[in-house]
């Protein structure tokens, strides 16, 4: 089987190589990254893939990427602009990748006839109350609140329509809330574990209330499998761990496994339209594919988390400093 992997520099992407290495050697793969400020060469060291550096967006390249795949073949859609923090502060390449670029690919898909699945997030469902039973499931209306969740679901949008007008062999997966090797520092829990390892205090926005679903990247790349391999065609999956924290509950955890004061943080400025809670209920993944997470113990993977990140400061340090400083940026325009 060959697959083409959009976006497989990036955090999901490359732990998605990596995986699926290990585990279907028979798999080709082709990655094609834009290499953003998001991708890492280094999250691919080791990996056997062909790597093509370049734009979704671009129909020329998919065509030439695309020209000798068959019918068993597969597009796997990881590619995004994928920081709520950064649509906030500029939407406009959220409209041209998630958006333009997935077009383009489902176009490209298209005219190739190749199965396509395509990943996304449990955003476009909006947020939960605190402290209800509420979950998410595969019939929850659409709801985005930031200028990312809405491009992913507008995303998700055409993906659908690909399926009912043109017939596509296509699936979709909207998961929750990852974490794992290897995820841009920028994010929740690498931000607070590098600053944490650098000796400062963790940063939480507003309260530190929003509860978060947490599922281990594996488990979600192990998911992505299960859709590709036994998945109905035309069908959307959700994917969760039952992982549900509040930021503050994972700080407190972050602090205990490294060793600092659990009440040393700061609480900042909140995002705006920051959504409460996310809660999926992935009852459908489990009874029709049997799928099942692997990592049902946060603490522990939270602690191989710490691990990985502690063993390969090389890989995070020179991203560090220049997402402080946006971070500072964001933190001083949002106190005004
Ligand atoms: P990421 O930001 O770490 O990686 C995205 C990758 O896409 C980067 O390597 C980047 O260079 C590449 N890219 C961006 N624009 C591109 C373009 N125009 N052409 C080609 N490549 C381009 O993101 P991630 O966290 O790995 O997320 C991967 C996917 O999973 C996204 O679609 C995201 O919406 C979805 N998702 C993420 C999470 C999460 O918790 N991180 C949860 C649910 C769904
Ligand atoms: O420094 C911080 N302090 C803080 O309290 C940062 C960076 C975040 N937060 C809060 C905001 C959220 O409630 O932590 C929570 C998680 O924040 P992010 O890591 O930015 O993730 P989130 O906005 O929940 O979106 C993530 O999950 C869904 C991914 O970035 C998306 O790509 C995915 O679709």
């Amino acid at each position: 089987m060959r697959l083409l992997v959009t976006g497989g520099a990036g955090f999901i992407g490359s732990n998605f190589v990596h995986l699926t290495e290990r585990t279907r050697p028979d798999a080709r793969i082709t990655v094609v990254d834009a290499f953003t400020y998001a991708a890492n060469e280094a999250s691919l060291e080791g990996a056997a893939a062909t790597i093509v550096r370049g734009d979704i967006a671009d129909a020329a390249l998919l065509d030439e990427l695309l020209a000798d795949f068959g019918p068993d073949d597969a597009i796997v859609h990881f590619a995004a602009e994928s920081h709520n923090d950064n649509s906030i502060a500029g939407p406009s390449p959220f409209i041209d990748t998630n958006i333009r670029g997935t077009f383009e690919l489902l176009e490209a898909a298209r005219r190739h006839d190749i199965r396509f699945h395509h990943i996304s997030t449990d955003e476009v469902y909006g947020d939960l109350p605190l402290g209800t039973p509420e979950r998410f499931i595969e019939a929850t209306p659409y709801h985005p609140s930031s200028p990312y969740s809405a491009s992913k679901a507008g995303a998700d949008m055409l993906v659908r329509a690909w399926i009912r007008t043109y017939g596509l062999r296509a699936t979709l997966s909207n998961c929750s809330n990852n974490y794992g090797p290897r995820q841009h520092v920028e994010k929740f829990i690498p931000r607070q574990i590098t600053t944490l390892d650098d000796g400062g205090r963790p940063r939480l926005y507003g309260t530190g209330d929003n509860v978060r679903d947490w599922i281990h990247v594996d488990d979600h790349n192990e998911a992505v499998w299960a859709i590709l391999e036994r998945g109905r065609l035309g069908e959307t999956y959700l994917v969760g761990a039952d992982g549900e924290a509040s930021n503050r509950e994972i700080v407190r955890l972050l602090c205990e496994i490294m060793g600092h004061d659990p009440d040393a943080v700061d609480f900042v400025t909140d995002r705006p339209g920051h959504d409460r809670r996310y809660a999926i209920d992935a009852g459908k993944l489990q009874a029709e594919l049997g799928w099942e997470p692997r990592y049902t113990d946060l603490r522990a993977g939270l602690e191989q988390t710490v691990d990985w990140y502690r063993k390969h400061r090389e890989w995070w340090e020179p991203s560090k400093g220049v997402v402080e400083e946006k971070y500072a940026k964001i933190e001083e325009v949002l106190e005004r």
